[in-house]
């Protein structure tokens, strides 16, 4: 368009103007095929106005029509925080820090495992953008916010059609005060299988380099090869090294010997002498008393006076904020919440309760409740617009039999959601029950992703085919186990403490391979390079090393992804209601591209089904008619 501006311009043609300029800058005539974006999202508007979501929708509930109002902040820099600590005194620093500090201190996880938990994970950059200001400025004392990792990786390419790389790197220019903290799963990355070492370190550096800060690094079976792996590969690429322990069974109690104080204190002890610069206490399930939590914590702080120790929880049986107020009286120096309307049952703590709770103690965290009651009016009205993924709908208290079951977090909400969409509600008790005897059959696990998932798919086998434990036990060489269960036995994501159950792997497993020692250790280094240039043939040559490090995680999900932007653009600049709903016929609202280039769209219209079995779809698009053909696939 500049060109032909340029060529059409007489001045210019009968040269009656000086061109110097032009003949000495021909760069400016080097420009971008045009990317059509707004035509691009008209088509996706018109393909949601006729075909739904493109996201599965767990649960009949729409949007709520209510915008949440984000508070306002002043003007200027947010005030310094631990990240100003942390750029200028490295890890080390850091830690000494944080272990300086008088008073708790919390982890924020509303930006990922709160809504991880409440909500299938799909609360999207464009809600989390909008209110981090507020938390860069009236948040500045929270050691981190939890904001990437986990589930959060996959979820944003699979289900939100978003990059999420780009969530990291807006996050990080909105917040540039607080530490940010990630979930990686040790050898399993963000994924739910082992990857080549290479893959792993590079996925730290590509993070740091994004602006990740501490990585919390676990294994599912709580295998300390696969750990201290997960950790050279946070420590070398510049990150807190946060290693986490993740927590099953119950210390205080004498019967329960697999998972006892000890088993605890030895694991702790391997960890800080690889040189964690953190430690912590994941428990995913939330299964820490206020009893444990006195004595586990107790015993690692006398252990290690030195260490920062920091402790995660869910809030299942509805014990939580005990659970972290023992924690943090026996010497934690974290704690993790999240706000208010986005706390309880399968997610994290109050953050309210916390802070009110500890206010004009010797744990006084310093942070406004009056701050913290308009971050969850954001946060309440905001989890209105996800209400076809709340939990809630169908989940309307938490549940102490999670003392029995062990179930982690989210994985209780996805089986509860399952068991309710397949019609099936009066089966979440048998699922919960065959949960446990699952457990027990496979020798009882540390349960968490992907350790948790295996379990899980175990339990599912056992309630399909009525079988119980015992059936189970009796008939391993006949039955025809989920794939994952045998992969698990062969030895694919590490050795369980206590080792493998058996007869029952060697029945199961009979003549198939074993993978002896750390599974990442025999696996091939991934080719970087020929996976780049295998993207730029697939999807053009604009590719970058995150996008690499995406397809080397999700290989489908990343296609798909691509494939999806090259049709649609990018989504993540519709609002909520819009991404989910599309709009109705006749509203008229506003999308911005980027800065400073603002959409005005009106629907207009949707026509009749032609003969091809589409339907033209009309907008207003800046004042000019515009329509889209889509596919009526309903
Ligand atoms: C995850 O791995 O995503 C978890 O949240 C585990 O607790
Ligand atoms: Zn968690």
């Amino acid at each position: 368009p500049f060109l032909q501006n340029v060529l059409g311009n007489t001045q210019f043609v009968y040269s009656t103007v000086d061109t110097q300029f032009i003949d000495e800058n021909q760069d400016l005539f080097i420009l971008k095929p045009t990317q059509n974006r707004a035509q691009k999202l008209l088509h996706y508007l018109g393909h949601v106005m006729v075909n739904g979501p493109t996201t599965p929708i767990p649960v009949k509930a729409k949007p709520s029509s209510t915008d949440p109002v984000i508070p306002t902040v002043p003007l200027g820099q947010p005030p310094a925080g631990f990240r100003d600590v942390l750029l200028k005194e490295g890890p080390e620093g850091f830690a000494r820090a944080v272990r300086q500090h008088k008073g708790l201190l919390l982890m924020d996880t509303t930006f990922r495992d709160a809504h991880q938990s409440l909500l299938a994970t799909r609360v999207r950059t464009h809600d989390l953008k909008k209110i981090s200001p507020y938390v860069a400025h009236n948040f500045s004392s929270l050691f981190s916010v939890e904001n990437w990792g986990g589930a959060t990786f996959d979820v944003a390419m699979r289900f939100l059609s978003e990059c999420p790389w780009r969530r990291l790197q807006q996050l990080r220019k909105l917040i540039p005060n607080v530490p940010f903290q990630m979930l990686l799963r040790g050898a399993n990355a963000v994924g739910y299988t082992n990857y080549p070492d290479n893959a792993v370190f590079k996925f730290c550096e590509v993070a740091k380099e994004n602006g990740m800060d501490i990585f919390r690094v676990f294994d599912s079976l709580n295998y300390l090869p696969n750990m201290l792996m997960g950790m050279e590969a946070a420590g070398a690429a510049g990150g807190v090294v946060e290693a986490a322990i993740s927590y099953t069974g119950d210390v205080s109690d004498p019967m329960r010997q697999k998972y006892s104080l000890e088993y605890y204190l030895q694991l702790a002890e391997e960890l800080v002498k690889a040189g964690t610069h953190i430690l912590a206490i994941k428990d995913m399930a939330g299964l820490l008393r206020p009893e444990a939590s006195h004595l586990l914590i107790t015993a690692l702080r006398d252990r290690f006076p030195d260490v920062p120790i920091h402790v995660h929880t869910h809030d299942t049986a509805g014990a939580g904020v005990a659970a972290m107020l023992a924690c943090a009286e026996a010497g934690a120096d974290v704690v993790d919440v999240a706000v208010d309307s986005m706390a309880g049952m399968t997610s994290q703590p109050s953050m309210g309760a916390i802070v009110a709770c500890a206010k004009g103690t010797k744990l006084d965290t310093g942070i406004s409740l009056e701050n913290v009651f308009d971050y969850s009016e954001y946060w309440e009205v905001a989890r209105g617009l996800y209400a076809p993924f709340d939990c809630t709908a169908t989940m309307k208290s938490g549940n102490a039999d999670v003392y029995e079951n062990e179930i982690p977090g989210g994985q209780y909400t996805n089986l509860h959601f399952q068991a309710h969409s397949m019609g099936l509600g009066n089966k979440f008790k048998e699922v919960k029950k065959a949960y446990a005897e699952a457990n027990k059959l496979l020798g009882d696990l540390i349960k968490v992703t992907p350790s948790s998932k295996i379990v899980g798919d175990l339990a599912q086998f056992m309630v399909q085919n009525s079988l119980s434990r015992a059936e189970v036990e009796e008939r391993a060489d006949e039955l025809s186990f989920p794939l994952s269960v045998v992969e698990f036995l062969q030895g694919h994501i590490g050795i369980p403490h206590g080792g493998f159950p058996e007869p029952f792997r060697s029945k199961v497993l009979k003549s198939l391979p074993r993978i002896e020692g750390r599974p990442g250790a025999s696996l091939p280094p991934m080719d970087f390079k020929k996976l780049e240039a295998d993207l730029r043939v697939a999807h053009g040559k604009d590719i970058t090393p995150e996008d690499v490090m995406s397809a080397a995680m999700y290989p489908k999900v990343f296609k798909e992804f691509k494939e999806f932007t090259s049709n649609f653009g990018p989504v993540d600049c519709l609002n909520t209601r819009l991404f989910l709903d599309g709009p109705k016929i006749a509203e008229e609202f506003q999308v911005e591209l980027e800065r400073g280039k603002t959409l005005h769209i009106k629907a207009l219209a949707l026509g009749d089904l032609n003969k091809a079995g589409q339907r033209e779809v009309f907008f207003e698009l800046n004042g000019q008619l515009r329509s889209v053909l889509v596919k009526d696939t309903v």
